[in-house]
């Protein structure tokens, strides 16, 4: 028997009752594991701390309707299992199909909040009327024309500035009296975020179902731990997430750099480098968390400014012990994907400062010529760049690094020309295929 309205209080006897209209002030693009396990907690929470059940969540995904065909038959709930506790969210109360009018529900004056987790590489090539930003920008375009009211638009994806981001993209497909519109009425505050979303595999569904009772094709298992640091920069109301845990800062440059190297940065040179198959596994050899801790201290920590007195020992701590986490089957192979959107901003720039402070960044270049082993001898490559990144595994290192690194998507076109850089990351690669990792931990000090 499915989770559904009707048999909800089978499971949980004291759940919040479900209103009735059952209104969606917030508008989600993308609707996967990451979404439901995060924000939509969030507002869950804040909407049971307030009573305020103005937010409801109206979700759409991108062309297929695959989460819709989970969700929907539930009604939308679905239940989140982060350790032992299980919670059965109601906060998401729609969830849009191919067809249905997302045009509408942006226009819609109790939509005052949109949020997107569309990845990494939702935010390249926008600029069709099918992609998630062209459909946003539809629907700005009809806001705009009914004079629905401000409206709040707010990434909660890993990327850098991520709200300057959204704004620039969505801005540049505005015509100009749209545009004028959007600067006057729309807000694209940066936000941080973080919680460990492995994707959901059967096992997890048979566990909730276990827990249940009842079969939940829409459970997403997770951490204790989450955060969620919000540029407080909002056009109109929003849902009360500062009473679920949400910080709501002036600044979130200090949060999201910290966050994306340290923990992001991390996660990809367990990809690329580990050759486990879960994180977990990954830091439960000493000798590979060595590595991620010199990763941390040594090239990634120098680069981090502004955090005051905040403990960043204690973080990363914290770090390795959520990665060492066993209840979290967290796959290194979906880490490991879309590796050019995510180099960038959690292993790259980085380098690029250690560099131009005249150090030599050899923990993240022995982490990227990981990823360049990675990408030359997958057999599958899931990277929007696929086609440019495979190469012949046997053409030997230095000519693999010379054509990656000319890939400006990836590296820019400083980093080619840095001689540093391109030795380390060489000599990495050649270590890497010679001798393996588990010989060059031996004797990384002495490099
Ligand atoms: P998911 O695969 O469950 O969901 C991805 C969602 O994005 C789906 O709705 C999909 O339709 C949509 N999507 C994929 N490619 C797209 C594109 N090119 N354009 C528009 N929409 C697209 O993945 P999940 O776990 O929800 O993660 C999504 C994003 O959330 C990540 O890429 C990351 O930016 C962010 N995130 C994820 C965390 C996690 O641990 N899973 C933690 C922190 C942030
Ligand atoms: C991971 C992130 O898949 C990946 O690239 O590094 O999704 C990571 O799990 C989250 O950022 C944790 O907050």
């Amino acid at each position: 028997m499915r989770l559904s309205r009707a048999t909800l209080s089978r499971v949980a006897p004291d759940a919040r009752p479900l209103a009735e209209p059952r209104a969606t002030g917030v508008v989600h693009l993308g609707i996967g594991a990451f979404h439901r396990a995060h924000q939509a907690v969030y507002t869950e929470l804040a909407m049971a701390a307030t009573g305020d059940d103005r937010w409801g969540i109206c979700g759409a995904g991108q062309r297929s309707s695959a989460v819709a065909d989970l969700l929907r038959p539930q009604d939308c709930l679905y239940g989140v299992r982060a350790g032992d506790g299980v919670r059965v969210i109601g906060s998401v109360r729609e969830v849009l199909v191919p067809g249905d009018d997302l045009t509408a529900r942006l226009a819609a004056p109790q939509t005052a909040v949109v949020t997107l987790t569309i990845t990494e590489k939702g935010y390249r090539s926008v600029s069709g009327p099918s992609t998630a930003i062209g459909r946003l920008v539809a629907g700005l375009r009809a806001r705009a024309a009914a004079d629905a009211g401000p409206l709040t638009v707010i990434s909660c994806d890993n990327l850098p500035g991520n709200g300057a981001t959204l704004a620039a993209l969505v801005t540049e497909l505005c015509e100009p009296p749209l545009l004028k519109w959007v600067e006057q009425n729309v807000t694209f505050p940066a936000s941080m975020v973080d919680r460990i979303v492995p994707a959901t595999t059967p096992a997890d569904l048979d566990d909730m179902e276990a827990r249940l009772g009842l079969r939940d094709l829409g459970a997403v298992v997770t951490e204790p731990f989450t955060q969620w640091v919000i540029e407080d920069d909002f056009a109109g109301d929003r849902p009360a997430w500062d009473r679920a845990g949400a910080l709501l800062v002036g600044d979130v440059l200090p949060y999201e750099r910290m966050k994306l190297r340290l923990l992001n940065g991390s996660h990809s040179a367990i990809a690329y480098l580990s050759g486990a198959e879960h994180v977990s596994e990954a830091v439960g050899d000493a000798a590979f968390a060595g590595y991620l801790r010199g990763l941390m201290d040594e090239d990634l920590t120098p680069t981090l400014h502004g955090l005051g007195t905040f403990d960043l020992a204690g973080y990363k701590r914290s770090l390795l012990a959520r990665f060492a986490n066993p209840g979290l089957r967290h796959r290194v192979a979906q880490i490991a994907a879309d590796g050019s959107q995510k180099l960038p901003q959690r292993l790259l720039d980085p380098a690029r400062e250690r560099l131009a402070a005249g150090h030599e960044p050899r923990w993240i270049a022995l982490a990227v010529a990981g990823w360049m082993r990675y990408v030359t001898t997958a057999s599958e490559l899931d990277d929007p760049l696929a086609d440019r990144l495979t190469g012949d595994p046997d053409a030997g290192a230095e000519a693999t690094v010379e054509r990656l690194l000319a890939i400006e998507e990836v590296f820019g076109a400083d980093l080619r020309e840095d001689r540093v850089f391109r030795e380390l990351v060489t000599d990495g690669l050649r270590r890497l295929t010679a001798d393996g990792l588990t010989s060059i931990l031996r004797t990384f000090d002495a490099w």
